[in-house]
């Protein structure tokens, strides 16, 4: 029964929140809470042992910590009803907390928690007022008694009655059940439909196909790739792109609803809609993005076409105090980055907020309506997706998300390359063997790749046609093989003249050093 209640309290909490405020919903606000309290080598470690399944599989584990919860206040509540009522009770208090202490609280995320707390406890309290009755004469269900019909029932009601009281306390927990079913169904649902998000997509999609765009991106010339040797598309189908959030649930924003507030050291506060960015020059850059994350040969590095406004003008119009060397962007769910106020307003650093993202608005999990992207500067510093607000601070007033976790305050990203073809363990064989990579030095450019195997000399690798120095550079060589197992190994020099050091060190507090190499096997 208490497993009942909860999941009658659960269900329709989602469903509230599905129509309500999506970002309510007890069941997820439990999972973010546990993200939000859990030590950093937790989170790093789920982040890396389950990648971007990591949202699933918390999930996953906060529905089995609740069937389990509910089970053991059904235990409890074995002979009497209060343990169980205070089980649903504090359990739905905690998931209640959860939502109340999330970051970006609105007022209609209230209601979601106290409808799931009030169902959850009527639930619990009237199947257990339909057991009681049907408890009332347990003799009578047995079919000994009634096949003796001389027998007068307790209480004098037909012989049907405990029977009956029988399958309507069963029939009750089978409702319960069903309801909850459809309930959190519905939410689920509701939420997936996103409120209408789809609709407002596919319009924010035609208004930037249909608007002039003052600066386009080049189109990327054949000679910049070598997919025939094996290296990923220079430009990353949305789908294909990497994505790394800790939002458990993707904020649901529409354009129309969608407003951006700068203020905090600023000369005149300024808050802008979807409507007043269209209306500024559009512009129109490829740029190749890059998490602190991604570990050496790793994927978290994807490149994209975006369209948006550039930023700088736009703290400029704000009036930017030059003591203010830090800004800091938040995300409808509370997210928050603190990105150098110079790096934004450097010159031709290219700095926007992006609305477009390769021919489509931004896809939801990357941003949508708007998001902030930032040329050489990893993501968690510079990236924020679903943004509503851009504060002039400094870095000794206000720390952000990922800088309360350990990570750097500045992050620019480091050089480095990755070995796309051939992929580790392959067999080759012998004489010519082709190499091919990727390499990233944002803002600056890649100058220079260079590939050994084992303790060769190293070789130059031609590198495909620089798009721009905010992209990724491609890059092929050709190595001679004899038979036998072979590491090869890759590192870039960028255009400052640096070479990428061969140190490794991990991806926390700043970013990964050190040369990519696999091993193959050459017959
Ligand atoms: N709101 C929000 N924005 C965010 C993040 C986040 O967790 N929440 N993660 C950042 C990080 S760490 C990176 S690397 C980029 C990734 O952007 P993508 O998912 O579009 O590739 O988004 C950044 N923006
Ligand atoms: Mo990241």
């Amino acid at each position: 029964m208490e497993l009942l209640a909860v999941g009658a309290a659960v269900a329709s909490g989602h469903l509230v929140a599905g129509l309500l405020a999506p970002a309510s919903s007890p069941f997820v606000a439990v999972g973010d809470a546990v993200v939000r309290l859990s030590p950093q080598p937790v989170v790093e470690f789920a982040k890396s042992a389950f990648g971007t399944a990591d949202k699933p599989v918390l999930l996953a584990g906060t529905a089995v910590l609740l069937v389990l919860a509910g089970a053991l206040a059904g235990l409890a509540a074995r002979r009497r009803p209060l343990p169980g009522t205070v089980a649903v009770a504090v359990l739905g208090a905690v998931s209640a907390a959860a939502v109340l202490t999330a970051p970006a609280l609105q007022p209609p995320d209230v209601v979601a928690p106290l409808v799931a707390l009030v169902i959850g406890l009527l639930t619990q309290l009237g199947l257990h007022r339909a057991a009681r009755s049907a408890a009332a004469a347990p003799a009578a269900a047995d079919p000994a008694g009634a096949a003796a019909p001389d027998a007068p029932m307790p209480g004098g009601g037909p012989v049907a009655t405990p029977v009956r009281r029988r399958s309507v306390l069963a029939g009750a927990s089978a409702a319960v059940a069903l309801g909850s079913l459809v309930a959190g169904g519905s939410g689920v649902a509701l939420a997936a439909s996103g409120r209408g998000i789809a609709e407002s997509r596919s319009a924010l999609t035609r208004r930037l196909a249909a608007a002039r765009l003052t600066e386009r991106a080049p189109a990327v010339p054949e000679s910049a790739g070598f997919a025939r040797f094996g290296t990923v598309p220079f430009v990353t189908s949305n789908a294909d792109f990497y994505r790394i959030d800790v939002a458990l649930r993707i904020p649901a924003v529409r354009a129309e609803d969608w407003s951006l507030r700068i203020h905090g050291r600023v000369d005149r506060e300024l808050t802008l809609g979807v409507d007043d960015l269209l209306a500024r020059p559009l512009v129109e850059r490829t740029i190749t993005m890059t998490c602190v994350s991604n570990t050496v040969g790793g994927n978290l590095v994807s490149t994209a076409n975006f369209v948006g406004v550039d930023l700088a003008p736009l703290l400029l119009e704000a009036g930017v105090d030059p003591g203010a060397d830090q800004i800091v962007s938040t995300s409808r769910d509370g997210w928050t980055a603190g990105t150098p106020t110079a790096t934004v307003l450097e010159p031709g650093r290219g700095a926007m907020l992006a609305i477009g993202m390769n021919g489509e608005a931004l896809p939801v999990e990357h941003g949508f309506p708007v998001r902030m992207v930032v040329p050489g500067l990893y993501g968690y510093v510079s990236a924020t997706k679903w943004l509503t607000e851009i504060e002039l601070t400094t870095f000794a007033d206000r720390t952000v998300y990922w800088r309360d976790r350990g990570w750097a305050e500045r992050a620019p990203i480091k050089t480095q390359c990755r070995i796309d073809s051939p992929t580790g363990f392959s067999q080759q064989a012998a004489g010519a063997v082709r190499v091919a990579g990727v390499a990233w030095a944002q803002p600056v450019g890649v100058a220079q790749v260079e590939v050994r195997a084992d303790d060769g000399p190293w070789v130059r690798a031609e590198l495909g046609t620089e798009v721009n120095p905010n992209t990724w550079r491609m890059w092929t060589a050709e190595l001679d093989l004899g038979p036998g197992n072979h590491i090869l190994t890759a590192r870039a020099t960028d255009r400052r003249g640096l070479t990428q050091t061969e140190e490794r060190v991990d991806p926390i507090p700043d970013g990964a050093t050190g040369w990519p190499s696999v091993i193959v096997t050459v017959a």
